[in-house]
């Protein structure tokens, strides 16, 4: 088998060329939109087969849910669910770049050594403290993500003074200890946590003011696949229909400086993130994003940075004004105070 800095040469080819897709694959019973589709190993793979068919840059298995309530698993189930599947997929298609969404540090070691690179921890590796250094060893990637509380309790009565201060401070702090254990700044990304541990607010504010963690230095990865904050602003629709609602999240948040994705459809958001790439990016070719783009006029060109950190005073003709403040810009107006969480989904 490759060694994991080979496994995760294609991602970083890519990063910031274009957004990358991660492919959401559960195998468990009870996740709050594919719970129980994939739990079967023939049909896990299957749908690996299909996410990679359909343009998904990375695979990320997950055996334990984190939807709001939710139990933890016990070590033996989460290496059952899991590693068996990674090693089906590693030995299958060799190319495939995979991820293992756990907060225990023997099931990454384990999927590591079954074929994952990256290490996908909803806790930014605080809930188990051998986590860092089996990250370390192993020269595996993590997406350090930021939770209020743990997945049973988070939902109960989220709360911040600022939380898009508070959320850069924890997330930049994940970062700083990561480092120190040993992960090099370019094995970090980060993630704000998209329905852990926030309201439908909370989850607007840190999407708006994306550019304020992208300013952190790292890739920033964000997760509102089907959430409930989708399903409130839309009057109460279920995960089932929450794509459209989804892919607004994503151009937008490629916009604000998202550089990879988390999402259960893979062919839809890839779609959706070509073309935001293309607006965003100057990357016009959706099979290829780093051909020239021949069409687009001296006048295009200057219409807007090709650099996405620039600030926003670089930018005047960028019409979204990422700096704005929720009260400015509120691009969701059709519920600004709703502040109702969803007890069952993420
Ligand atoms: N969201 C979920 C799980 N893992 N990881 C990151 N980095 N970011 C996220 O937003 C994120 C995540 C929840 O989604 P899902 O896996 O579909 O549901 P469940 O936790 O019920 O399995």
């Amino acid at each position: 088998m490759q060694a994991i800095a080979e496994r995760l040469q294609p991602i970083r080819h890519a990063l910031g060329a274009r957004t990358l897709v991660m492919g959401v694959l559960n195998t468990t019973p009870d996740s709050f939109y594919d719970g129980g589709r994939y739990a079967a190993f023939e049909r896990a793979l299957a749908r690996a087969e299909q996410m990679l068919a359909e343009g998904a840059d990375i695979l990320d298995i997950g055996g334990e849910s984190t939807r709001p309530g939710a139990e933890p698993v016990p070590e033996d189930e989460e290496l059952r669910r899991t590693v068996p599947v990674i090693e089906a997929i590693a030995t299958r298609y060799p190319q495939a770049t995979i991820s293992i969404d756990t907060t225990k540090s023997r099931v990454a070691e384990l999927a590591l050594q079954a074929g994952a690179c990256i290490i996908n921890d909803i806790s930014g590796m605080t809930f188990d403290p051998r986590m860092a250094e089996v990250a370390a060893q192993a020269g595996a990637l993590v997406v350090l993500m930021h939770i209020q509380g743990t997945p049973r309790t988070m939902q109960q009565n989220p709360h911040y003074t600022d939380v898009v201060a508070e959320v850069r401070d924890t997330l930049r702090a994940h970062a700083q200890r990561a480092e120190q254990a040993g992960i090099p700044r370019e094995n970090i990304w980060l993630d704000p946590g998209i329905g852990f541990g926030k309201t439908v607010q909370h989850n607007l504010q840190l999407l708006r003011h994306l550019p304020t963690l992208k300013s952190l230095g790292y890739p920033i990865l964000i997760g509102t696949s089907r959430k409930s904050f989708i399903g409130h602003l839309l009057g109460g629709l279920p995960p089932e229909e929450r794509l459209e609602g989804t892919l607004a999240t994503l151009a937008l948040a490629v916009a604000w400086g998202a550089d990879i994705v988390r999402v259960h459809d893979v062919q839809a958001a890839v779609r959706a993130v070509r073309i935001a790439d293309a607006l965003v990016r100057h990357s016009p070719n959706a099979n290829d994003s780093l051909s020239l783009d021949r069409d687009s006029t001296p006048s295009d060109c200057d219409s807007f940075p090709s650099n996405r950190d620039s600030t926003p005073s670089d930018c005047d003709s960028f019409r979204l004004n990422r700096d704005s403040t929720p009260s400015d810009c509120n691009p969701f107006s059709m519920d600004r105070n709703q502040t109702t969480i969803d007890r069952k989904q993420p």
